[in-house]
């Protein structure tokens, strides 16, 4: 049987990381198989590309150019990791995935939303996530966590009106898609929000 795609995501310092860990912890330790990965950065080559796209440079980064590097990450994601786990049946944890792109590049960045849809459909071939657990909180609180512990990157550097553009896409995305996004309150504590997180997999039978 197919493996369940399961996707984290939201805005900067919302916790995607730590719920994503928390929920590979939880299977793990209960013998259900699942791979926790990343984008961009879930390959080896992905993680070259990570290493361009988040590197604050002084040459012009033209958003094409960026969207191009996400998408490229991702189709190297989908064949080598995501896909030949879901076909042996391993459960795929991603933090990040498409949503990602269509919030950052297409809602925040301003670049054609229906391009963005349709290289994310070329990028991923088709999958998408079975269920994608939004985590929502206000933008000032996401980048007063980050601040406190890594230097800015390249797209942390953006202005304010750019995250909220981002905050209001992701929920734009999610309302056009309420079956497979969840969106969960960030600003609790991680046990509260992950013991949401758990309600909703449990409800529809993923563990
Ligand atoms: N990007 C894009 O533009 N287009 C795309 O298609 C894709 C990505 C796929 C990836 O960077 C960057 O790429 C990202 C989007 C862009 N933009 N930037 N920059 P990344 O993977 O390095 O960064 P991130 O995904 O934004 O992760 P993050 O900033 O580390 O945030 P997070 O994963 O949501 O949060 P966290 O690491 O779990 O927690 C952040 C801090 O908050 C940490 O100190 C925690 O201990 C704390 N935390 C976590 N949960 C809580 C709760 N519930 N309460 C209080 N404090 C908490």
């Amino acid at each position: 049987m197919r493996g369940v795609f399961i996707t984290f995501e939201g805005i900067e310092g919302a916790g995607k990381s730590t719920q994503a860990k928390m929920l590979h912890r939880y299977m793990e330790e209960r013998g259900i198989s699942a791979i926790l990965t990343r984008e961009p950065g879930g390959t080896k080559t992905g993680s070259k590309i990570r290493q361009i796209l988040l590197t604050p440079t002084d040459e012009v980064f033209p958003p094409y150019a960026e969207l191009f590097l996400y998408e490229a990450d991702r189709n190297i994601h989908v064949h080598n990791v995501i896909k030949p786990n879901l076909e042996k049946g391993i459960n795929v944890i991603s933090d990040r995935f498409i949503d990602s792109t269509l919030a950052y590049q297409g809602y925040a960045r301003g670049l054609d939303i229906q391009f963005v849809k349709q290289l994310n459909l070329k990028a991923s071939e088709g999958i998408k996530p079975d269920i994608t657990f939004l985590i929502d909180i206000p933008v000032e609180e996401g980048l007063k966590r980050i601040q406190s512990y890594r230097n800015k990157d390249r797209i942390e550097q953006e202005e304010i009106d750019f995250h909220i553009r981002l905050r209001e896409g992701f929920l734009k995305i999610a309302s056009e898609e309420k079956d497979r996004i969840h969106v969960i309150d960030g600003t609790k504590s991680p046990e509260e929000v992950f013991s949401g997180i758990l309600d909703i997999l449990k409800k529809r039978n993923i563990i």
